[in-house]
């Protein structure tokens, strides 16, 4: 039952003093009921069944310490397949508990259930849950935050209060609906309605003004807000008028702290930011909208909550920040690049496995191209790949299980290391070159090696910005740059002093961006776009980490109740 930390950071911070002894005793197991079920949601004027957890939209924050461990079952009541994803936990030996639906488990199939049982073992900060199934991300997702060990304090002043922010993306239709038609037709699936802060789309949409979320603050005090981009398919501005912006936290890794006006946070990623109330008190508005790198439709409208200065009168009219222009990839690469890690444990400066993987779309031809399941552009069907292989999810088993239990048939280990063909990638491609091949690869990863991989943008359909998340693994973003990698230059100005640590990076549109990690975890660990649309399409490979030696290296044996196809 729920036994944690509702008492704010404040109150915890006292109550340290008190518990210093105790605090390596202090370790919990938290038990919880994750129900899957369809519940119905009003947003812009109409009502809409939507998939929740426990009747919540968004679903429940779970609260927990570094060293805790959580039992999560999910109880699946809906209509639909589901597995859920703890985005960020790096699951140790464990990669059972990790959620993406045919690379570590199968799914939950309506009627059934499955616990997730999880350690956080070295981990804080701003995480997340999600569903890792087609498109239900689109409602179901949650935040999951990781307080420090008691008597473990943060590398900055404690916040008076800690408010998780979780943007996201409304239809005003069911999302699995939108996807359906897009796998028919073969194009772009619809853009979305509107972009939601904690569910909500606020006053600037249809019907949202009565609902729209207010966040109340004390003259003077410092709050820490959690932004977490749950958006299905889009990049976002934030900023908040008249407020600047104090990063410490990217992905659930500390950062020098800096200030700014706009942060820019990619789908999967996590920030936070510490705001001090020291404006007029008043109203202002708290807003996000698209930061679009691609030549492609989105949506242009601005989800707004508002920070409330109390005692402030509700007729006041909010003041409105300024957010950059749509395209404006200046401000969101300038600010990407001022992010540095309090740290770099564990980033490798010597590299075993030196990998070169291009990202980006492609297009199917069609052998008749007025069907109506080529409404690509040109009587094409979109695709997405990694080094050229289109990524195709197994139907009849689950990548762990089948190398677990050493089933064969259900993937390749032959992912390749570098594109197969070298062309100039952010040029004008030939179009000989813009299909690629489907396959069901891995990539094979020895025990602790010690891995670079540069992931190279292509301009392939279009350039663009595509968040790539690692499972299992935190990363460091070594460098970044646009046009070509240079294999000869662009090392030298690879940071190895203080680079970010992420699980989430864009590659810049049109540019690239190298990381580094060692391969310490074992098990298949799933590497892909955020943006569910080019997932979809195929914008994804999986790591297979090798066992190293004894059982502390080994992946541990499947769990019983573990779901099968
Ligand atoms: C997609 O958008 C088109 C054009 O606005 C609309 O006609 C269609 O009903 C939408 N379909 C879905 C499933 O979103
Ligand atoms: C958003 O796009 C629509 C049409 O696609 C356009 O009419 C409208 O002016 C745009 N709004 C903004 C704020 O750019
Ligand atoms: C951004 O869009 C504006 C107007 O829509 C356009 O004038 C400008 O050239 C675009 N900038 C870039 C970098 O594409
Ligand atoms: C589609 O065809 C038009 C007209 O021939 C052309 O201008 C455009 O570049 C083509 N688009 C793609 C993605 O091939
Ligand atoms: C790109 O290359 C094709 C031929 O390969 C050519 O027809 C086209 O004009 C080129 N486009 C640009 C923008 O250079
Ligand atoms: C697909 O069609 C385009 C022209 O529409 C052609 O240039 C290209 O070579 C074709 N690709 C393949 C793999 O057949
Ligand atoms: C991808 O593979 C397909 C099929 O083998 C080939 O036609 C295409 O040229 C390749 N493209 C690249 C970028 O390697
Ligand atoms: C649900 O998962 C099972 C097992 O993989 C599969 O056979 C079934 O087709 C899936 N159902 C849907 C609607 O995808
Ligand atoms: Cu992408």
């Amino acid at each position: 039952m729920a036994s944690l930390p509702q008492a704010p950071p404040r109150f915890l911070a006292i109550l340290t003093c008190f518990t210093l002894l105790a605090s390596f005793a202090s370790a919990e197991l938290h038990v919880r009921e994750f129900v899957i079920e369809a519940r119905p949601v009003k947003r812009l004027c109409r009502t809409h069944q939507t998939i929740t957890v426990n009747g919540q939209f968004p679903g429940p924050t779970l609260e927990v310490r570094n060293g805790d461990s959580l039992a999560i079952t999910v109880i699946n009541k809906a209509r639909y397949n589901i597995s859920i994803h703890w985005h960020g936990i790096r699951q140790l030996r464990n990669p059972w508990a990790d959620g993406p639906e045919y690379i570590t488990q199968c799914p939950i199939q309506p009627g059934q259930s499955y616990t997730y049982r999880i350690m956080i073992e070295g981990q804080e900060g701003t995480f997340w849950w999600h569903a890792h199934s087609r498109w239900l991300r689109a409602t179901v997702y949650g935040a999951l935050i990781i307080y420090p060990r008691l008597g473990s304090p943060y590398p900055f002043p404690m916040p008076k209060r800690d408010i998780p922010i979780l943007l996201g993306e409304w239809w005003d239709r069911n999302p699995m609906d939108v996807l359906r038609l897009a796998q028919f037709t073969g194009a772009a699936p619809n853009v979305s309605d509107a972009y939601t802060i904690n569910g909500q789309p606020g006053d600037l949409y249809r019907c949202s003004r009565q609902e729209t979320v207010r966040f109340p603050v004390f003259p003077g005090e410092t709050i820490q807000l959690r932004l977490i981009n749950a958006a299905m398919n889009q990049e976002l501005f934030f900023a908040i008028a008249n407020h600047p912006l104090t990063v410490v936290e990217v992905d659930s890794a500390y950062t020098k702290p800096f200030t700014t006006s706009v942060v820019m946070i990619a789908p999967g990623q996590t920030m936070n930011v510490l705001l001090t109330a020291d404006q007029r008190p008043g109203r202002y508005y708290i807003a996000a909208r698209a930061y679009n790198s691609a030549n492609a439709p989105f949506d242009n409208t601005t989800t707004t909550a508002i920070l409330e200065y109390v005692n402030t009168p509700r007729r006041t009219a909010p003041t409105f920040p300024r957010l950059p222009g749509f395209n404006d990839t200046a401000t969101a690469t300038a600010f990407t690049n001022r992010l540095r890690s309090m740290r770099r444990e564990g980033l490798p400066l010597e590299i075993d496995e030196n990998l070169f993987f291009t990202v980006g779309l492609g297009l199917i031809n069609c052998t008749n191209p007025n069907s109506p399941r080529c409404q690509g552009p040109n009587g094409t069907r979109f695709a997405a790949s990694m080094n050229n292989v289109s990524f195709v999810l197994p139907r009849r088993n689950s990548l762990m299980q089948a190398y677990y239990q050493g089933t064969p048939g259900v993937f390749t280990v032959d992912f390749p290391p570098v594109p197969p063909v070298k062309f100039d990638y952010t040029g004008n491609v030939s179009r000989g070159l813009w299909q690629p091949r489907r396959g069901t690869k891995v990539y094979k990863l020895r025990y602790k090696a010690r891995v670079q991989i540069v992931l190279q943008d292509t301009s392939i359909v279009t350039p663009e910005n595509h968040p790539m998340h690692l499972h299992g693994y935190q990363f460091y973003v070594v460098g970044s740059g646009f046009g070509n990698f240079d294999p000869k230059r662009d090392p030298a100005n690879f940071n190895l002093v203080d680079p970010p640590e992420r699980n989430t990076i864009g590659t810049p549109p049109g540019g690239w961006v190298a990381i580094r990690f060692i391969a310490d975890n074992p098990g298949i660990w799933f590497m892909h776009c955020h943006i569910d649309s080019h997932l979809g399409w195929g914008l994804a490979m999986a790591f297979l980490v090798k066992n190293g030696k004894g059982e502390l290296q080994t992946v541990q044996p499947p769990p019983l109740d573990l779901p099968r196809c």
